[in-house]
């Protein structure tokens, strides 16, 4: 794991103040644990645990968990709320806020009954708090700017302690300027392992995380539009859309559980290729046997959080995606008019004469779009890339891919490269009589199209 670690700030102060101060700020220093920040969007290995209760550690996609210090019997963690540069996908990077150098923040990892003490150091223009989702904890530790503590103001650090007493998968977010915090990409994700054996918590061999995650971001701009509602154009889980998304990379016949929760602005229905899992936790726990079902998509709602589990005991290169197809589109590309069926022959070369790059797209689907080599504004991402061996994948937004392996070493969570099919198991072109010619729709011409005008006085009802 790459990581910058940088003293707290007050360690500057601390060398330019006088003897006595010294003894008091060097107090202040020890009381907080020094920052740990990250400076790339990389899937980190597992943080084995060096010290606490043993657990068996997740793998955060395009992610990283935050080291702690022991304290006194407590796990100790420090958050950072700042802005940060987030490399979405290769070719776009974006200006986030976030925590300890990237959005999402890190993820926390704890053992069911541990204390824990989060400091949190605002660095944001503006004030912040951090609401613990999902956590039973006491009220003055939910973390409402307003309702149960005062705001964090730019540049204090505040202090929440309590003991994780229900294991799960939680996140965490701010409760203070909440639209725009979150359109910035202020969240993380929350992990609280099972002390010893759980009825209703199976051992796992890989464990993944991500958060589903939106961002308005104009092609050819850095910053996130804070005010959109709905009109999203970069679809991220944890901030990066495929092809920056790193696959999940496992080892045949291997337990696999990935958790997962959604604050975006609506659902996402998460699709698995080649395999039947079951939902084992929601956001209110682990799912009692007899309520749980196989299924291939699960929908998450927002606010939502859901962990899913199957044996991946199919190799392949299995598809792995929201199966709302605009979310699995980027930018560049949104707003072009359907033109399938439109003979633009002429028509191009009448506009080229005006716009000397105008290029006609579509007239027979869009897949041709991720074949030209469009120029593209600075800093965005075409709407449809990705090569596979076959050829251009033809997706963006929230898609990766699961590979499953049998010669992946157990605890290696390297991408193995491209699947390597048995002959004779892939569908491939065969020797047929041309297909009929297509049926022209028998109004296509707009001289025989019979338009009725009725003003809308003429309306009886
Ligand atoms: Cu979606």
């Amino acid at each position: 794991m790459t990581t910058r670690r940088e003293f707290f700030r007050l360690a500057g102060a601390v060398a330019a103040s006088g003897a006595g101060a010294t003894l008091v700020n060097r107090a202040a220093l020890a009381a907080v644990p020094e920052i740990v920040s990250m400076d790339k969007a990389e899937t980190a290995p597992p943080l084995v645990p060096p010290d606490g209760r043993p657990y068996n550690p997740v793998v955060t996609l395009n992610g990283w968990t935050l080291p702690w210090r022991m304290k006194n019997g407590a796990k100790e963690f420090h958050l950072v709320a700042e802005p940060v540069v987030r490399e979405i996908a290769p070719g776009m990077k974006a200006h986030l806020w976030g925590y300890n150098g990237q959005s999402p923040g890190p993820t926390i990892e704890v053992v069911e009954g541990d204390r824990v003490r989060l400091y949190v150091t605002n660095r944001l223009p503006e004030h912040t708090t951090i609401h613990w989702h999902g956590q039973r904890l006491p009220n003055g530790m939910d973390g409402v700017g307003g309702l149960t503590q005062p705001q964090i103001k730019p540049g204090e650090t505040y202090v929440y302690e309590f003991v994780a007493s229900r294991p799960g998968t939680f996140m965490y977010h701010p409760h203070a300027d909440e639209m725009v915090q979150m359109a910035m990409g202020m969240m993380g994700f929350w992990v609280t392992h099972p002390k010893g054996r759980h009825p209703l918590i199976e051992a796992v061999d890989r464990d993944f995380c991500f958060l589903l995650n939106a961002y308005d971001i104009d092609p050819g701009s850095y910053t996130p539009s804070v005010n959109t509602m709905t009109e999203f154009n970069l679809w991220t889980w944890n901030s990066r859309a495929f092809p920056g998304i790193d696959s999940l990379n496992v080892r045949l016949n291997d337990r696999v559980r990935i958790r997962i929760g959604n604050l975006t602005m609506t659902n996402h229905p998460i699709h698995l290729h080649g395999h039947e899992f079951s939902v084992t936790g929601t956001d209110g726990g682990p799912v009692p046997k007899s309520a749980r079902w196989p299924e291939v998509t699960t929908d998450i709602a927002v606010g939502q959080m859901r962990q899913i589990e199957f044996r991946a005991d199919a190799p392949g290169d299995w598809t792995f995606h929201c199966h709302k197809s605009h979310h699995t589109m980027n930018p560049m590309g949104h707003g072009v008019p359907t033109m399938i069926g439109v003979d633009q022959r002429g028509l191009a070369d009448r506009i080229a004469r005006l716009v000397p790059d105008y290029m006609s797209m579509g007239s027979s689907g869009m897949a041709e779009m991720s074949e030209m080599q469009m120029p593209l504004p600075e800093n965005t991402l075409p709407m449809m890339m990705g090569d596979g061996p076959f050829g251009p994948i033809e997706m963006g937004g929230m898609f990766s891919v699961v590979k499953v392996r049998a010669d992946q070493k157990p605890g290696d969570y390297a991408d193995p490269g491209w699947y390597a099919q048995p002959p004779g198991t892939r569908a491939q072109a065969v020797e047929a009589p041309p297909a009929p010619a297509m049926q022209k729709p028998a109004a296509s011409g707009s001289g025989d199209i019979e338009v009725t005008v009725r003003k809308p006085a003429q309306h009886r009802h």
